[in-house]
């Protein structure tokens, strides 16, 4: 084991060109940069998207750019540790701000990146999955797994903005990406399966139990119920219990999307919590409240709109402003890190 290992600059020029000419390289002057000792590098840095200065801006892409121009009209959160065009929060996380005003669809499709959906403004918008009729209201959380058609939609008066995550830099790095566009769905018009099928956990449909468990049973995730599952649990756990729940299949009790994974955190008011730093990278979205992070050694304020995103194996505390509690989503990629093997959690 050695941190002197043999440069590129050691060896001479036509050796190297030799090389070059066969498309080989030498592992040995890029072996530490694939293979640190003892802790992986990383590009990704902890950084805040403040919604009050980008939502501006996401109005004017809105008058600049028409829907038929931008086919989705979106301000992606580009890592700057990563650079911006390569379209990353994190390693594994697409994230982005849509924006559709009144009277705007976009147009059904359905690619091979799962995606997620979580509202941060409007009403009167819809996403229709599979024929699945979702209202969207803040804070709701609406899935649109890989090969699922999806449209949107928007009846009412305001614009309606929520972010978008997807599992595209996996599925980009994999070549698999691709969209495919199609025929308006024949919509369903019952109620979304969060208030009939799956209308309350613990319950399922009977004939789930046997062979027709289906793969994606669950795809809107109410926040209004979401939120009083957080308060309930708050209240009957102890002062420094974490009030913090995943979203789950049903049917499995397992995690709702292949490689990205979701879940909702109350921080009580002044709470201060510090998790165990984790393999997978993330990004925290704030629902309500107001409170600061420190990352890596890095200090956020947030608050209501923002989004952040935390690095593989980061320190990380989290407090809330005293007064009231914060609700905060969060995005991020243990379901991938534990189906290879690779998830850990360290505490230091
Ligand atoms: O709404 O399907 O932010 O296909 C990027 C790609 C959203 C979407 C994005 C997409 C979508």
């Amino acid at each position: 084991m050695t941190n002197q290992l043999g440069t590129l600059e050691e060896l001479p020029k036509d050796y190297l060109r030799a090389l070059n000419d066969l498309s080989v390289a030498p592992l040995w002057p890029f072996l530490r940069a694939a293979l640190p000792f003892d802790f992986p590098s990383r590009a990704t840095v902890p950084f805040i998207w403040r919604y009050k200065d980008i939502r501006g801006h996401l109005m004017r892409a809105g008058e600049l750019t028409p829907m038929e121009k931008a086919e989705r009209r979106v301000l992606v959160l580009s890592n700057p540790g990563i650079g911006l065009e390569k379209l990353m929060a994190t390693p594994t996380i697409y994230a982005g701000l849509q924006l559709i005003l009144p009277g705007e669809t976009a147009e059904p499709h359905r690619h091979t990146p799962s995606a997620i959906r979580f509202v941060i403004e409007g009403d009167g918008g819809f996403t229709i999955v599979n024929g699945e009729k979702c209202p969207m209201e803040k804070g709701d959380l609406i899935l649109t797994p890989s090969g699922t058609w999806h449209e949107h939609w928007h009846a009412g008066k305001n614009p309606v903005v929520w972010l978008d995550a997807l599992d595209l830099p996996v599925i980009g790095s994999l070549e698999v990406s691709y969209v495919v566009e199609g025929k308006r769905q024949a919509i369903n018009n019952a109620a979304d399966r969060s208030q009939t099928a799956y209308r309350r956990s613990g319950l399922v449909p009977y004939a789930s139990l046997g062979k027709h468990r289906a793969d994606y049973p669950l795809i809107r995730f109410p926040w209004r119920e979401v939120r009083e599952s957080l308060v309930s649990l708050a209240a009957g756990s102890g002062p420094k219990d974490p009030v913090h729940l995943a979203y789950v299949n049903p049917e499995t009790g397992g995690e709702c999307l292949p490689i990205l994974g979701f879940s909702a955190q109350m921080l009580r008011a002044g709470e201060e919590v510090a998790p165990p730093r984790r393999s997978s990278s993330a990004i925290m979205h704030v629902i309500e409240g107001a409170g600061q992070s420190e990352i890596d050694g890095k200090t956020i304020e947030w608050t209501e709109g923002d989004t952040i995103s935390v690095p593989t194996y980061a320190r990380i505390r989290h407090r809330a402003a005293s007064g009231k509690p914060a609700f905060v989503f969060h995005v991020d990629d243990a379901p991938l890190h534990r189906k290879i093997g690779i998830y850990e959690e360290l505490v230091d």
